[in-house]
């Protein structure tokens, strides 16, 4: 089976919602109900930090959302873990820098997988290519609280960089986002945004899912 469309990814990327239990205000399956009702495109299940779920409690819930996914035909993304992405039969799996290299990924999950690599750096972004990424998340464009390790805020420059160097691999922003700071990320080359609190920790999710999904709307038009 041949590898997924890029102009495909480039699409599910316009609005890529992630979250874990630890990011959600309500409960993680209503947080990704009200959000997947509002417009997002894809979601990855990011189970992280010190209060997260492990072991079978982790399954249990990646099960609930790929279910909700589903539901809305949103491809579900499992964070890092390979061996959880199998289990759940993920559609992709995202990887950083620290994480096993996207060659061996698609080795053991095959040419149907979406699979994501973060890039920081033009040097990164050329290596996850040559590694066989179907997209890549770079970030943090601005200041984030929802990863700790997060590397130096970089703005909208590496997209730029991505873009000025010929580089036409779909490429998501992330870090900070919100629907007031959203289209410098688009105007930079970036062909969506990627967030957590933005939409997690809103008052009305749906309501600011629907917000960043007519400003991407509008924002993509004409590209
Ligand atoms: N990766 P929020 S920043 C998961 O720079 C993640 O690679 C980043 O959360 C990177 O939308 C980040 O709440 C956190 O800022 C994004």
């Amino acid at each position: 089976m041949s590898r997924i469309d890029s102009e495909e990814i480039r699409r599910l990327l316009k609005l890529y919602f992630i979250m874990g239990s630890v990011n959600c205000r309500l409960s993680p399956a209503d947080t990704l109900t009200a959000a997947a009702e509002g417009g997002i495109t894809l979601f990855q299940f990011r189970e992280k930090g010190p209060a997260a779920l492990t072991g079978t409690g982790r399954l249990a819930l990646g099960k609930q959302l790929r279910q909700i996914c589903h539901a809305h035909q949103i491809p579900f993304i499992v964070n890092d873990d390979l061996e959880l992405a199998a289990a759940l039969d993920a559609d992709g799996i995202h990887v950083g820098q620290d994480d096993l290299p996207a060659r061996q990924i698609r080795e053991r999950l095959g040419n149907h997988k979406i699979i994501g690599v973060s890039a920081h750096s033009l040097i990164e972004a050329q290596q996850a290519i040559a590694d066989g990424a179907d997209y890549l998340g770079v970030g943090p464009v601005y200041p984030t609280a929802s990863k700790d390790d997060a590397e130096p805020v970089r703005g909208t420059a590496v997209i730029e960089e991505l873009r000025s160097s010929g580089l036409s691999i779909p490429v998501v922003g992330i870090g900070g986002i919100t629907v007031d700071n959203a289209p410098p990320v688009i105007r930079a080359g970036a062909d969506g945004i990627s967030v957590i609190s933005a939409i997690a920790g809103a008052q009305q999710i749906r309501k600011t899912t629907r917000s960043f999904a007519r400003l991407l709307e509008s924002e993509l038009a004409g590209r």
